[in-house]
């Protein structure tokens, strides 16, 4: 049975992108809760970038939710298995590419500037690549503000509720509870 990680409180967007995918191919699968601040060392084994998610299937580890995706679509998709409205558009169209990792990087950088934040860490005192996390900050409202363009009353998508929406929650979620402004 496949094996897929998820974080105790299941707030990650990562996860949760392999398990839209999973329910939407109506697989039997089992949740792994891994806690991602106390990985045991071996996780290591599985993925060296020791991030939460992993995926395990027929003795193999796949790691990157993005991958994970496309291996389960690439081996469980069935078209026309039934109406599976959120598979059918994730991996076919560049703009839901650019709007996962547009979302991606508001969390990725969004972390960053609030763990900055929290310990008064000033990047710009780390010659000479401080430059890079003292971007972070602009580097979400940059994101926002491309996100903010493309979305509709209606969602991103009019009529469709799709894996980059619920992606976006998360998001926003997410920088509900940090300290940028
Ligand atoms: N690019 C990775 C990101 C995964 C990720 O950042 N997961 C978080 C939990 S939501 C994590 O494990 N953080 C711990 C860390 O960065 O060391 C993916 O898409 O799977």
């Amino acid at each position: 049975m496949v094996k897929m990680t998820d974080n105790a409180t299941g707030s990650s967007p990562y996860c949760r992108k392999a398990f839209i995918v999973l329910e939407e191919l109506g697989l039997a699968y089992e949740k792994i809760i891994t806690d991602p601040e106390t990985i045991p060392e071996k996780f290591k084994d599985i993925n060296p970038t020791m991030r939460v998610s992993v995926l395990t299937d027929n003795g193999q580890y796949y790691f990157e939710s993005d991958v994970i995706q496309e291996y389960l679509l690439a081996n469980y998709y069935m078209k026309p298995a039934g109406k599976i409205p959120l598979c059918g558009n994730r991996t076919l169209n560049l703009n839901d590419s650019m709007e996962l990792t547009i979302i991606e990087t508001i969390l990725n950088a969004g972390v960053n500037v609030c763990l900055m934040d929290l310990s008064n860490f000033d990047p710009n005192d780390i010659k000479p690549w401080g430059w890079v996390w003292a971007r972070d900050r602009e580097r979400v409202h940059s994101c926002l503000n491309w996100l903010n363009k493309r979305v509709t009353p209606e969602g991103f998508k009019p009529g469709l509720f799709t894996v980059r929406d619920i992606n976006s929650i998360c998001a926003l979620d997410f920088l509900e509870n940090t300290t940028i402004d």
